[in-house]
């Protein structure tokens, strides 16, 4: 049933027919708008994809697999290749965003400045990437400039993933550009993951790896350690028919701003996390891996039961119990205490983790975040599991129910130890749970943005009218019911990224 994801990514010479006419349209209109800006056609499409998480939230960073899906909605560069000069003018379709023009530097790094809210950042952040990609593997980038005419339609700020569908298209665009005509998918993945830590969020690998290596009809199982793997995986064919449904709050959560207290702070707790779990553990100190800040709990993990054969969700649960007896503050741990179990004075421990992307705290949550990571790393095992042993009676939804159960405890699990929801979240999922739901939960970073509920075809109105009434026409009194309808997507799993060649 599960096929590996084809690896290389060839330039499309005929419209991909899964997209439909409406996305053609929105494609055509593109290719107008930027002959007429430019004076001249565009050469191609590099388009990519937003995601959904499904299950296995905040764990990639700690380098446990997840599995999301690519959604249909995404960001279009359409690009014109100009030889011999490294000028790249790139513009958006939306006049909020500026026309910006910058110069590719012949050596030496592309310069972004991350404490700028500045749109343009995310192409930076792809091209640097790709620059560098080409340059690690001892090509010389071509020396050649871009026009850039951009459009995204991913929510920005949404937990959708609006920013790597924007990386990755920047990096795969810049690729086709300055590198020999083939991409390699999982290369691709690797150096949009990096370059979107060049914008400040110290992010983990899901929504590249899901915008990248998407497959129409398919979720995909992703794992990141040792090496980047997506497999993908089918929901049981029922009937009715299930539906993921996806509702923004519309309180938006932007990472950049807030990162101290919420994203980066919780990859300085979970990396502390690993490190003191090491330390109590007697283990010797930790390899470096691929973790943000050099360690995760998933390389704590696999030393910790090194030589031992021991299935995932047993190695899991046994590490459950270690986290609650060796890190048993509830409370938190200050920087003091962490200094002096980690033999270090306070300065290096800050040094070590919390300089690169700097955090605000007194008290870090070093136990409840590492039991959310590894319970919800044991939940992604289940859900797969369920998935695999997917029934052949149509009518039955036992398999259903239960994978419902799994992604609402994940969500009281990124509320209460993880302390990643809001109220308006909340409100959502039991709103949606009361209307025929079989599972809802946060998905992205949370702290605002969207939420996705597993919801048989027959109930999906039953839940959108719920929405409006008790949710949306509540919070915001004399909201349009075109703004509902935009806020609630009906999504099937989408494909991944692609080059589009335009005739
Ligand atoms: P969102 O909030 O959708 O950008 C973020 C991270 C993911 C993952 C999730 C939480 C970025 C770019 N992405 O997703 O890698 O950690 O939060 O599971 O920061
Ligand atoms: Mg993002």
């Amino acid at each position: 049933m599960s096929e590996p994801v084809p690896e290389v990514l060839t330039i499309e010479e005929i419209y991909p027919p899964e997209f439909g006419a409406a996305q053609k349209q929105r494609w055509e209109r593109l290719l107008a708008e930027f002959k007429e800006r430019y004076g001249a056609p565009a050469h191609y499409i590099a388009r990519s994809p937003g995601r959904v998480n499904i299950i296995g939230e905040h764990i990639d960073y700690m380098l446990f697999s997840v599995l999301p899906m690519a959604i249909s909605s995404d960001f279009l560069l359409a690009v014109r290749v100009i030889p011999n000069t490294n000028i790249i003018k790139i513009a958006n379709v939306l006049e909020k965003f500026p026309q910006r023009e910058f110069q590719v530097p012949a050596e030496g790094e592309l310069e972004i400045d991350a404490t700028q809210l500045e749109w343009s950042n995310y192409f930076r952040s792809g091209l640097r990437g790709a620059l560098e990609l080409l340059r690690g593997k001892g090509l010389s980038p071509k020396n050649v400039g871009m026009e850039i005419l951009a459009n995204g339609n991913v929510p920005s700020g949404a937990g959708l993933s609006s920013s790597a569908a924007f990386t990755c298209a920047s990096a795969l665009a810049s690729l086709a550009a300055m590198g020999d005509g083939t991409v390699d998918k999982k290369e691709l993945v690797n150096l949009a993951v990096v370059s979107e830590r060049y914008v400040g969020v110290n992010s983990g690998g899901m929504d590249q790896s899901a915008s990248v290596l998407g497959v129409q009809g398919s979720a995909l199982y992703i794992s990141f350690h040792p090496t980047l793997d997506a497999i993908p995986v089918a929901f049981p064919k029922t009937s009715p028919e299930l539906t993921f449904v996806i509702a923004d709050t519309l309180v938006t959560a932007d990472k950049h701003t807030t990162g101290t207290i919420n994203y980066n702070l919780r990859v300085v707790e979970c990396t502390l996390a690993a490190q003191i779990l090491a330390k109590k553990l007697n283990l010797s100190q930790l390899p470096k891996d691929a973790g943000p800040l050099g360690n995760s709990l998933k390389g704590l993990m696999d030393q910790h039961f090194f030589g031992k054969d021991l299935p995932l969700d047993r190695k899991l649960e046994a590490l459950i119990e270690v986290t609650k007896k060796h890190l048993d503050k509830e409370e938190g741990y200050t920087r003091e205490e962490m200094a002096e179990i980690l033999d270090l004075t306070v300065e290096e421990l800050v040094q070590r983790c919390m300089v690169k992307f700097p955090i605000l705290a007194s008290h870090f949550q070093l136990r409840s975040r590492a039991l959310h990571v590894l319970q919800e790393a044991h939940r992604v095992v289940t859900f797969k599991t369920l998935l695999d042993s997917s029934p052949p009676d149509p009518t039955d939804t036992k398999i259903t129910i239960q994978l419902g159960a799994i992604m609402n405890e994940s969500h009281e699990s990124c509320k209460n130890l993880y302390n990643c929801s809001c109220p308006e979240l909340d409100t959502l999922c039991e709103i949606a749970r009361l209307a025929g739901s079989y599972g809802s939960r946060l998905t992205g970073a949370g702290w605002g943005g969207c939420s996705v509920h597993l919801v048989p075809q027959d109930k999906v109105h039953a839940v959108k009218e719920a929405w409006r009434r008790e949710y949306y026409e509540k919070k915001f009194p004399g909201i349009a019911s075109e703004k509902v309808e935009s806020a609630i997507v009906v999504s099937k799993p989408g494909s991944g990224a692609v080059l589009f060649r335009v005739r």
